[in-house]
């Protein structure tokens, strides 16, 4: 018995501990500046996994060593299974994300959302055991007269029903959110569309051909994608930097990246998921152009994309980011790109894919290893070129 309740303790502490860490790096607090704080969150969490599974095992061998003497105990074998079935769950999903397999391809749910929603799950059913044993304790102490014992009863079983209703509750608000994306203001591709939240001052002046558009303004609706909230930026905070393999590596404010010669093109946006929005006319600066002012240095072999959603990322080869209709989009159709189309800066790659075309892009790096970005990482491919470009 002695053993039993060390065990129960430990096994407590690092459920905390798992949980707790969990829940700050879901909390998304921990990006953009923060993002160094969230690497060491995210070793706490994984070894407090670690612990929690080492625990979790020995737990599990005392549970099925006592399983027939507890015969007797239909909800307790119940819950000891749904312990076994969700810390079992949440261990393997970890397990997968630390080492990168994504089951979005097969289940069509992210390893992640899989990891969250299991863990929601099986934070509910904490709540649930630990408020069980909380009452538990607070009747058993001191034995009660007859009357006071029914109503004792009476009570315990009402507070019972209440926290099976409420599990039952969190556990479906899970499933919910499970199946229909990450959360509320985190669409993963929706019609829906979003205020605009950037201030950026000056405004772009568009040029010839891109105000009227050229193309006659684009054909279609853009769905709206993005894996975190959609960050709102203003031109005095707002820089953008290139740099790595190059000679004279720089970061330039609003203004002055305002003062690069921009062009005008008329292309396609295709999303690998079905829709493609035909003919916008984007006015932007050519990488190319770009390139040619910093000196590439001749180990660059690749781009790095970063967005300022301190989370997104993407690479192209170099010579992909050399075609001459890749380019850094400030104006779609004549008007500053709106911040939920990926505005004041996104990556245009017209012969690729959509997730090629980052949003919100705050800086370029020059590497000479491949990158592997954040929806190429898990699973799409790292060339995108989309093949059927029928318009
Ligand atoms: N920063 C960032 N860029 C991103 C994405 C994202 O989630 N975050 N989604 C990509 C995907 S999958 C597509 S299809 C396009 C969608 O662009 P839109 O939201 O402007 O329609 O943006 C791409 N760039
Ligand atoms: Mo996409």
């Amino acid at each position: 018995m002695k053993k039993y309740s060390s065990l129960h303790l430990f096994h407590a502490v690092a459920t905390f501990c798992l949980i707790l860490t969990g829940l700050l790096l879901y909390s998304q607090n921990f990006r953009g500046t923060l993002a160094d704080l969230r690497i060491y969150l995210r070793y706490s969490h994984i070894i407090s996994g670690g612990v929690f599974a080492i625990t979790s095992a020995a737990y599990i061998r005392l549970i099925t060593m006592n399983w027939q003497r507890c015969a007797h105990q239909n909800n307790r074998k119940i819950m000891n299974l749904v312990f076994i079935a969700l810390a079992t769950g949440v261990f393997l999903t970890g397990a997968l994300l630390l080492f990168k397999v994504d089951l979005e391809m097969t289940t069509g749910i992210s390893t992640l959302n899989w990891h969250k929603g299991l863990a929601a799950l099986g934070v509910t059913a904490v709540l649930y055991h630990v408020q069980a044993g909380f009452w538990q304790s607070a009747s058993n102490p001191e034995k009660l007269g007859n009357a006071d014992e029914g109503l004792q009863t009476n009570r315990r079983i009402f507070i019972r029903w209440a926290a099976a209703v409420g599990a039952l509750l969190g556990g479906g608000a899970t499933f919910n959110w499970l199946l229909g994306g990450a959360g509320k203001n985190v669409p993963q591709g929706t019609t829906k569309r979003f205020k605009d939240c950037n201030k950026m001052t000056p405004q772009p002046v568009p040029g010839l051909g891109s105000l009227p558009p050229a193309g006659g303004g684009y054909k279609g609706e853009f769905e709206v994608f993005t894996v975190t909230e959609i960050p709102c930026v203003n031109s005095d905070s707002w820089q953008f930097r290139l740099f790595g393999l190059v000679d004279n590596p720089f970061m330039l404010t609003w203004k002055q990246f305002l003062e690069i010669p921009r062009k005008v093109q008329i292309s396609n946006f295709y999303c690998i998921t079905g829709w493609t929005v035909y003919d916008v006319t984007y006015e932007g600066i050519p990488l190319e152009r770009l390139f040619g002012t910093v000196g590439v240095k001749p180990q660059a072999r690749y781009v790095k994309f970063y967005s300022s959603d301190g989370l997104y990322t993407s690479a192209l080869s170099l010579k992909q980011a050399r075609m001459e209709d890749v380019m850094l989009a400030v104006l779609m159709d004549g008007k500053p790109i709106p911040s939920d189309l990926g505005g004041p800066v996104r990556l245009i790659m017209p012969q690729m894919y959509g997730y090629k075309g980052v949003k919100w892009v705050s800086a370029v790096e020059l590497i000479s290893e491949p990158y592997i970005g954040y929806w190429e990482s898990r699973g799409y491919e790292n060339d995108a070129w989309v093949t059927d470009k029928q318009s």
